[in-house]
């Protein structure tokens, strides 16, 4: 608006014809005009479930759940197709093992700022049919008096593999600590590895099911990633994962000196330097009882 009052004014006109054709000289590859108001751009559907009055579906970047980090959308819509941006939802994951349950660490669903977009993570500790269990979730919403929950939904939560497509591969890991505490530990990056530094991110989690508390702040991951078909080499570089308040996860470097198979050893420490979980790489021992995969 501003900018038709100043073209009334005639002598700014050819300024901002000017600082006009710089902008769309810059611009020619998004005009702003036709960006897309479309919140689930480059997502893929996982499902969707429809009451009376909303629309709710579940969306991600491959379409499924996966074991371990597992970053989920969801929106809500109402029966005009309208993307609604004032929703609450919940989503309570829960693995029926027949002689058990137990749940899973995940986030809360938050809105995502800008977009009528929910975003959540849960970190799956198994995959559908591990020890015959069976994952699903209630899933409910709100918006304004509106109210609906679609329950005892089955969710597919695929396994993880190495790149030959059958090798399961370690990214999340559950023990007990020398506290006695039980804890989860999940990987989140690398998503893409590459030759030289890679940021790596993990949570930390303790169980106590259907709870799972965020453990932000106190611990250190001390990192030695090694290639145990190449005599256990480790490579240079490597920073700890420590805690990162702003991202609320804990953050490092893992530099990963060629392509291949890596073991990322793992110890974690309370914030007095106490050993929880894990053990240094000596002549005698080749890995940690705490590692995570990749291989690339
Ligand atoms: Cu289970």
């Amino acid at each position: 608006m501003k900018t038709i009052q100043l073209f009334d004014k005639g002598v700014y006109a050819p300024v901002i014809f000017l600082l006009l054709a710089l902008f769309i000289s810059c611009e020619k590859d998004s005009e702003p005009e036709k960006q897309s108001t479309d919140p689930v751009e480059g997502l893929k559907k996982i499902h969707e479930f429809a009451d009376d009055s909303h629309t709710v579906a579940a969306w991600n970047e491959t379409g499924e759940f996966r074991l371990g980090y597992t970053k989920v959308y969801f929106t809500v819509q109402d029966k005009d197709g309208k993307y609604i941006d004032s929703a609450e939802l919940n989503a309570f994951p829960e693995m029926d093992m027949g002689m058990m349950k137990h749940s899973t660490p995940r986030s809360e669903i938050t809105k995502v700022e800008g977009k009528p977009l929910y975003e959540a993570y849960y970190n799956f500790l198994m995959y559908s049919g591990q020890g015959n269990g069976v994952w699903y979730y209630d899933l409910s919403y709100t918006v304004g008096n509106a109210a609906g929950s679609f329950d005892d939904v089955v969710i597919d939560v695929k396994n993880a593999f190495r790149p030959d497509g059958t090798t399961p591969v370690t990214i999340i890991k559950t023990f007990v600590g020398t506290d006695e505490k039980r804890y989860v530990v999940t990987l989140v990056e690398p998503l893409h590895p590459k030759v030289g530094v890679n940021d790596i991110t993990a949570y930390i989690h303790e169980s106590k099911s259907p709870e799972y508390p965020a453990l932000e702040g106190s611990f250190t991951l001390k990192l030695d990633p090694r290639m145990p078909s190449m005599e256990n080499h480790s490579s240079p570089n490597n920073v700890d994962l420590t805690w990162n308040a702003a991202e609320k996860i804990y953050r490092g470097k893992v530099n990963f000196s060629m392509t291949g198979y890596w073991k990322l050893n793992l110890i974690l420490q309370d914030d007095s330097g106490n050993i929880i979980y894990g053990n240094a790489i000596t002549d005698g021992i080749e890995a940690s009882s705490l590692f995570f995969e990749v291989e690339f």
